[in-house]
């Protein structure tokens, strides 16, 4: 009987997470899904975010800014290992969504990137922030917010990310 109750409270856990990724937003010939952050330290002073962009058009579109209240300042951002250290440069043109493709931007890769955090990011709450597109226009998406990264927020010429740099060069 116990077994049965922990199995059924699994089976409600996992509908429940599945429901929590399942928002999908649509702009134009956009369709932005698994839209997520990861809840950060107290003391956090950044925080990336991520999306998947799809374009359905026979044109590209490109993400142009992003912006939200919970930093002072977002933008797009891209990791690279630079002389083998890997660092990250902000997208000064923005991020093209290539027709008929879907862009990623993940953890490692491309990201929204957020600067000077209003507020720490809670795990199961939601960051809202309007992503704006050449065509497209604007679009609201809420990021939900997941579990902390083990790994730390490696950012190079960001400064500080609170005591969480673990000296991986991985940025989550
Ligand atoms: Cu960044």
């Amino acid at each position: 009987m116990k077994l049965l109750t922990s199995l059924a409270a699994a089976a409600a856990l996992s509908l429940v997470s599945l429901t929590a990724i399942a928002a999908d937003y649509k702009a134009g010939d956009l369709m932005l899904s698994k839209a997520w952050t990861r809840a950060t330290p107290p003391k956090a002073k950044a925080g990336g975010g991520f999306v998947e962009i799809m374009n359905m058009g026979s044109e590209a579109d490109r993400l142009v800014a992003a912006k939200s209240d919970v930093a002072k300042k977002t933008e797009l951002h891209e990791m690279a290992v630079t002389d083998g250290v890997m660092k990250m440069r902000e997208m000064e043109g923005g991020i093209e969504v290539p027709a008929g493709e879907t862009v990623t931007l993940k953890p490692g890769g491309l990201h929204i990137m957020f600067m000077g955090l209003n507020q720490s990011f809670e795990e199961g709450s939601k960051v809202p922030v309007v992503l704006t597109f050449e065509k497209a226009g604007d679009v609201t998406v809420e990021l939900d917010v997941a579990k902390m990264g083990a790994k730390a927020m490696k950012h190079g010429d960001h400064g500080d990310h609170g005591d969480h740099d673990h000296g991986k060069k991985k940025h989550n």
